[in-house]
């Protein structure tokens, strides 16, 4: 065999070994993180330079006029395609309810979460809690002594220690048919650089957010919790460095992003596009994945939205996944993703999801392994 024979032949085996094996593993922020939830990671790095996942909050537990009915979605309805990525709430588990803030029960909720990962989709949790301090709810901002209550020493601190055991309890809940723990990008203290949840800015210093993230971190991995990809999410924010200013730290974090939505005048193109571009500079620094955590444009109002609008936003960014909001089934108008009634927005929906570069469900392959 003369040598170019053999080099273009050893070359091939090379390749066709490397693509057996898949991409070499990512680090996953928690070091214990199961097989699962590393082969996600890695596999969404990857998954990544195709195209970006579209989402959809608590898609099969409710959508425009029904609540629980078998086998519906309307996103799936109104362009013939699941998302790619479901999200779900878990705002109330910590009190030890059996249903969310927004009325869907964590039992089905487990039941969704069980049948996205066989589907082989991808699961993310939001934590609307409620204020541990004043019992209010979420949005309950008239405390800034909030997150120092929880901390070690504070007078909520036994409290949130029996709210991290729920948590706890749930996460490893979650498992499929075989026992397999189901990966979960866990996305809790979201729009922090806000104001208007009771971890928000101006609620707490920089030290004590980055606190209350390590230490429920901490707190779940020490549970035996090892199943989850952490996801700092952002509101709004106009640089690098007051993106970064209370990142928990690369050890806690494995996907950056934001939420931003499209309200009258708020100038949602320039703004995102400006966003954007610090994200991605931040994530390339730190080795993370970028994520347009939640979005849209409550009812529709314009029917071509997802094209005119969310697609030149995505189109080459490199964004793992955009979340569209939910579609609540008894507050009038507000929605976020097409619903087969609603026709013009059905139709644009489907155009934008038949893109190459927007993933639904039926194109992200295998992530789990
Ligand atoms: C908000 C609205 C609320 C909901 C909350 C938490 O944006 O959708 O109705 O309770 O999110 O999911």
């Amino acid at each position: 065999m003369n040598s170019k024979i053999f080099s273009v032949t050893a070359f091939m085996l090379m390749s066709t070994f490397a693509a057996c094996d898949g991409p070499d593993s990512v680090a996953t922020s928690d070091p214990e993180a199961t097989p699962q939830t590393v082969a996600l990671l890695t596999n969404l790095k990857t998954l990544a330079a195709r195209g970006t996942m579209i989402g959809h909050q608590d898609a099969l537990a409710y959508g425009e006029g029904w609540y629980d009915e078998a086998g519906r979605c309307d996103f799936r309805d109104a362009c013939g395609h699941y998302p790619a990525l479901f999200g779900w709430e878990v705002g109330e588990l910590e009190q030890g309810a059996a249903y969310s803030l927004d009325s869907v029960y964590f039992d089905r909720i487990r039941d969704y979460m069980k049948q996205v990962y066989a589907w082989g989709g991808v699961n993310t949790l939001s934590w609307h809690s409620r204020n541990p301090f004043t019992g209010g709810d979420a949005w309950d901002v008239s405390s800034s002594e909030v997150v120092a209550s929880i901390l070690p020493g504070g007078a909520k601190n036994a409290l949130y220690e029996e709210w991290l055991d729920r948590l706890a309890d749930f996460f490893l809940s979650l498992k499929d048919d075989n026992g397999t723990l189901i990966p979960v990008i866990f996305r809790p203290f979201h729009e922090l650089t806000g104001s208007w949840f009771w971890w928000g800015r101006d609620l707490c210093s920089v030290d004590q957010y980055v606190a209350l993230w390590r230490y429920t971190a901490d707190g779940l991995r020490a549970r035996g919790v090892h199943n989850l990809l952490w996801a700092y999410s952002a509101a709004g924010y106009a640089s690098v460095e007051e993106f970064a200013e209370r990142y928990p730290g690369d050890g806690y974090v494995d996907i950056v992003g934001f939420d931003a939505y499209d309200q009258p005048n708020s100038g949602f193109s320039d703004d995102v596009r400006a966003r954007t571009a610090i994200l991605l500079e931040f994530a390339a620094a730190h080795d993370k994945l970028p994520a347009f955590t939640e979005t849209g444009s409550e009812g529709l109002k314009d029917p071509e939205w997802f094209e005119n609008t969310l697609y030149p936003l995505l189109q080459g960014q490199g964004l793992s996944y955009v979340m569209l909001w939910r579609n609540a089934y008894n507050i009038p108008g507000h929605f976020y993703a097409a619903w087969p009634g609603y026709a013009p927005a059905a139709q644009n929906m489907r155009q934008f999801v038949e893109r190459e570069d927007v993933l639904t469900l039926d194109e992200i392959g295998l992530l789990y392994e």
